[in-house]
């Protein structure tokens, strides 16, 4: 089949997600598969981009969060219709699925525990958001070789952090990946991972080569600064003074502090202040397609700021760092 055949599939798939039809998305990648197109191709060339045009096109503004929703419940579906069709193997390895602790993006770890099913691994896809000691006990349990970590979003690293750990005290290495570890995967190591990698269709190769060893990636996670835990215990508190001096009443800033909060958080647990800028020209972009004015971006920061810089001014500094500017350097 040639490269213009599957994208014409790949559109049908599109239409499909958008009027929320599994069934007749189904039928479509069936009819790839009868005509030999590899599995992998089908899920990563098809669906993964046919749901990630339909993202991009939901962030510009064609769709509405319910479509979103439909369109997300849909795939969940098509997947779940296509991964339930394998067996397990009593002699495949076993490996558990998972996306972090506060992340709630399934779709990258499903695509994930579709392949490896493919592939003839023992799956259990554990699905989004999975409490880090719920997920620890789990894993205890029954340990697999590995758990495969996906973070979808760097401002989520606190809990990937705290999934990780949760699997070390388990026993159990973790394979992580996601464009929450950064760009080339930079965070990753900082929070604990034993590896990362980009694509799902990486993972296989990992696991059948690498010698986890997990004193050496605990040993490699940064410390965590005491300003996280002291941002995560009076989280409320600097939420409410800044909401309190904000002069725009408008319900979706609480949301976007809140937001940048995390990435405040994230930034000093990596210790990587490129994370905070990273995401605060991210989010004046999106405040100005939504119609904020320029210098809201700068009274989010002013405000967080109240409360922060008494109870953790290196975090206060962080946040009111121009990161157009260079570091301050130590005069002579
Ligand atoms: C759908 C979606 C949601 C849905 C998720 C529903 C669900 N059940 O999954 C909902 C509405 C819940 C959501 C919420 C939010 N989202 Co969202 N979401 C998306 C969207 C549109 C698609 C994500 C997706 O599934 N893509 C399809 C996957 C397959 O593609 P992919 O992520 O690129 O993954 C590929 C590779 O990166 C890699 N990979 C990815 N993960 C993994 C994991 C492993 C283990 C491996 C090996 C490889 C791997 O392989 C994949 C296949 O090739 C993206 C934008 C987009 N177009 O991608 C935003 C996006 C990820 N979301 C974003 C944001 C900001 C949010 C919110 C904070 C919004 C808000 N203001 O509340 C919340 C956070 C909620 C939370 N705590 O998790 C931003 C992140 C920006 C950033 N970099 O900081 C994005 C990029 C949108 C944007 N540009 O603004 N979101």
């Amino acid at each position: 089949m040639s490269s213009e055949q599957i994208a014409s599939v790949r559109l049908a798939v599109t239409t499909s997600l958008i009027e929320g039809d599994a069934g007749s998305a189904f039928h479509l990648i069936q009819s790839l598969l009868e005509q030999g197109i590899p599995f992998d191709v089908v899920l990563f060339d098809v669906v993964a981009v046919a749901f990630s045009d339909f993202g991009r096109r939901w962030q510009e503004g064609d769709y509405r969060i319910g479509d979103e929703h439909a369109a997300t419940g849909t795939v969940e579906s098509l997947l779940a219709l296509l991964a339930g069709s394998f067996d397990l193997p009593d002699g495949g390895e076993p490996v558990v699925l998972a996306a972090a602790q506060g992340d709630h993006h399934s779709l990258p770890v499903r695509l994930a525990s579709a392949h490896l099913l493919s592939l003839g691994y023992r799956v259990r896809y554990l699905g989004s958001n999975m409490e880090a000691s719920d997920l620890g006990a789990y894993l205890l349990e029954d340990p697999p070789k590995a758990l495969i970590l996906s973070c979808a979003i760097p401002t989520l690293l606190p809990g990937a952090k705290e999934s990780i750990r949760a699997a070390h005290r388990a026993r159990v290495p973790v394979l992580s990946g996601g464009s929450g570890f950064g760009p080339n995967g930079i965070w990753a190591y900082a929070v604990g991972a034993d590896a990362w990698v980009a694509s799902p269709r990486e993972i296989d190769g990992v696991l059948r080569s690498w010698e986890p060893d997990i004193e050496t990636a605990e040993q490699l996670a940064l410390p965590e600064p005491p300003e996280v835990a002291v941002i995560e215990r009076h989280r409320h508190d600097i939420l409410a003074a800044a909401i309190a001096t904000l002069d725009n009443p408008d319900r979706r800033l609480p949301d976007e502090l809140s937001l940048l909060l995390h990435a405040v958080e994230a930034a000093l647990l990596v210790d990587d202040p490129s994370l905070l800028s990273d995401f605060t020209t991210w989010q004046s972009r999106v405040l100005s397609s939504r119609g904020f004015a320029e210098q809201t971006p700068a009274e989010l920061r002013r405000a967080l700021s109240v409360r922060l810089r008494e109870l953790a001014p290196a975090a206060a500094d962080l946040l009111n760092r121009n990161p157009f500017e260079p570091p301050p350097t130590i005069p002579l």
